[in-house]
């Protein structure tokens, strides 16, 4: 074997006994944030706000998971003015969600390297899929029915996001309810994540991680992590 694949056996060995493999979607699946970045400034300009994200500040709000909540930092850092009501940020949300689905159905973000091919051995393998993601239903419908067709649900036992659970990552919630609903364990499954918040919420939900390094998070210290990929075309074929 070679040295480099070596060095990636034991990430191999972590999938391939797992009982369940469970997918953060943003950055992981596909590296949407930049669709999301896109999003939200459409939204802004559409609602007579001249706020506009470029890629250094979003990766600073970033740090925020959910697109709602992370208006409201970015509100409240301004501290200029009275903070949104609670229906501006819902309907700044609404009109960037809507704008978000027309730019993935264009079909401007395919599936990061490897994705396609861990599902179909994972489900050829016999083991389950889930999906454990701050992002709303909508969105993850959006992404993957362009990316595996209509369909695409029923190769996952799981799919629970942001808006099923009252707390978003880095709090474990999200994935505490996908290991329910799946009935396992936290040590039969893999959480696959791109972010330190993601690592955080699976880690607290006493799931191992596995990283792939995305487009916002490339220099984060995932030292919690059981192993970092730089993307998943680097597990074994
Ligand atoms: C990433 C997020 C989401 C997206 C934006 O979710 O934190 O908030 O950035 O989507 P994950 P929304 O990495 O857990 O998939 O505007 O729908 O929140
Ligand atoms: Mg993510």
């Amino acid at each position: 074997m070679q040295a480099e694949a070596l060095a990636f056996a034991p990430a191999d060995a972590l999938i391939r006994r797992a009982a369940a493999l469970i997918f953060d979607v943003d950055g992981t699946l596909a590296e949407t944030e930049e669709l999301h970045r896109r999003a939200f400034n459409h939204a802004f300009a559409r609602h007579g706000l001249d706020w506009q994200w470029d890629r250094v500040v979003y990766k600073d709000l970033l740090r925020v998971t959910g697109g709602k909540e992370r208006m409201r930092t970015y509100h409240a850092g301004l501290g200029i003015a009275p903070p949104l009501s609670d229906a501006d940020i819902a309907a700044l949300h609404r009109i960037k969600t809507a704008h978000y689905a027309e730019l993935v159905e264009t079909g401007r973000c395919p599936l990061r390297p490897g994705v396609l091919e861990l599902l179909a051995a994972a489900k050829a393998r016999g083991q389950r899929l889930a999906i454990a993601t701050t992002t709303s239903h909508g969105n993850i419908e959006a992404l993957l029915s362009q990316a595996l067709g209509t369909n695409w649900a029923a190769a996952f036992d799981a799919i629970v996001a942001g808006d099923d659970v009252r707390h978003k990552k880095p709090a474990p919630d999200v994935y505490l309810e996908t290991l329910a609903r799946l009935k396992l364990s936290a040590a039969d499954c893999v959480a696959i994540e791109d972010s330190a918040n993601g690592l955080i919420s699976a880690s607290r939900a006493g799931i191992p991680v596995l990283i792939t390094r995305s487009m916002f998070f490339a220099d984060e210290d995932f030292s919690a992590a059981r192993y970092v990929l730089g993307d998943l075309s680097e597990l074994a074929a």
